[in-house]
């Protein structure tokens, strides 16, 4: 394990850090929307702009060369951060959207029918919901969910046998969740679901870059990310998935990139990652999440974890030690918390408490935090949320927590 880091000196690697937002320091607690960017990672994006730009896999030029061999390094480094068996399972994406979207527009169009179940979980974003509606008005397949039991985000595992019925095909389950802040125990539920035949998809928005991830022990079929949750550009992203089972889909896209002959009727593809990469690529992207990948894990993923749950557990009980609040998620203590904590105060929106908490320098997120089903489950419209990172601060939480009880003075509480 790496030794503890210095996470106070690491700050200085995060030049947005430094700077004072209506006149107070910047304290930056949306992390679960976007993480901030190290100077290595722009750094990066920096260089190969200004040394090695051209398009990939094609010219047999010098920078095209570069381009192609940087571009295809950061696919190697990406197995190494997820421990997938080879490279050739990992494809670029946009992001989790566009990786999920991808699963269930190939794999999804190929292998579910009418009648077929995808099971989700209550407390799934957005991304891991839509798209399987609209595979389901395509195709008669059914969504269903497993439930959350309440506040403190479980799953409720008593329903699991009933669930899981002959015709569940897929089970695609959130890792971390973005408005509960719980981490659910993905390994044991695709066991589960292998025994039974069922492919399974996991959403690692917000671990990939909170934990050590390791795809063979968690036991699925898919994994997908973000690289700008994990310190990495926006616009590239990540979809793993079993070789086998990626050769065995139909392509996403159609274009240049993704084949092999191309005649006026017929055309032959790549096998994957290529099948699924259609067009000129965000190149840039991929070698900017590569400075990112060797930067979380220079510090390493175990520490992260460990710093981000200490200050969600901390957070949690200041808060907690508070009147007229409801607290959502694992309560504080709980090894399933992670860095995050989602709250609303009595008769104040939640939009109230991130205005107000703007003008004191705090950034935090207010809304569905796209997962309105389960905050309709949860009888409410929306939550406050804190979102931490390994560059947050004991001394933050103590500034946010603060300005939360001038909040609730200035509604009277
Ligand atoms: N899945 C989870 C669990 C997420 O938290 C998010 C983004 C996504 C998927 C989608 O990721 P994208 O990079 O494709 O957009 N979550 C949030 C959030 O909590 N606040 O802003 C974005």
């Amino acid at each position: 394990m790496s030794s503890i880091p210095n996470w106070q000196a690491l700050r200085q690697d995060f030049p947005i850090l430094n700077q004072q937002v209506h006149g107070k320091p910047l304290i930056y607690l949306d992390n679960a929307a976007t993480s901030q960017k190290p100077r290595r990672v722009i750094d990066a994006l920096v260089h190969y702009y200004e040394h090695d730009n051209a398009n990939v896999h094609r010219g047999i030029h010098e920078l095209s060369n570069r381009a192609t061999a940087g571009f295809e390094a950061a696919r190697t480094r990406t197995a190494k951060f997820i421990n997938a068996p080879s490279a050739e399972e990992i494809i670029f994406t946009r992001g989790t959207t566009e990786s999920i979207n991808l699963v269930a527009a190939t794999w999804g169009a190929k292998n579910l029918k009418a009648g077929d179940v995808v099971l989700l979980t209550e407390m799934e974003h957005h991304s891991n919901i839509v798209p399987w509606q609209l595979l389901a008005q395509r195709t008669g397949v059914k969504v269903a969910y497993i439930p959350v039991t309440g506040d403190d985000g479980a799953l409720d595992l008593t329903k699991l046998d009933a669930l899981l019925t002959p015709q569940v095909k897929l089970l695609s389950l959130v890792h971390i969740s973005n408005s509960m802040g719980v981490l659910n125990p993905v390994a044991e539920l695709c066991a589960r679901a292998r025994k039974l035949g069922i492919t399974t998809l996991v959403d690692g928005a917000q671990s990939a870059g909170h934990l050590p991830v390791d795809v063979q022990a968690i036991g699925c079929d898919f994994f997908a990310f973000s690289g700008h949750k994990i310190c990495g550009p926006t616009g590239i992203g990540v979809l793993w998935g079993r070789q086998e089972i990626l050769n065995a889909m139909p392509p996403y896209q159609g274009g240049g990139e993704m084949i092999l002959t191309v005649g006026y009727d017929k055309t032959e593809f790549k096998p994957a990652p290529h099948r699924f990469e259609a067009g000129t690529p965000d190149i840039s992207g991929p070698i900017g999440l590569h400075a990112a990948m060797d930067y979380l894990d220079a510090i390493g993923r175990e520490n992260i974890w460990k710093h981000d749950q200490e200050l969600a557990h901390y957070a949690y009980e200041k808060l907690a030690a508070l009147n007229h609040i409801r607290l959502f998620g694992p309560p504080a203590g709980s090894p399933n918390r992670a860095g995050l904590v989602s709250f609303l105060l009595k008769d104040v929106h939640a939009h109230d408490v991130v205005t107000l908490a703007d003008q004191a320098g705090v950034a935090l997120r207010g809304g569905h935090h796209c997962t309105q089903p389960l905050m309709h489950k949860l009888g409410v419209e929306s939550t406050a949320r804190a979102s931490f990172y390994f560059y947050n601060t004991k001394a933050e939480v103590d500034a946010f927590v603060e300005v939360i009880r001038e909040i609730q003075k200035f509604f009277g509480q």
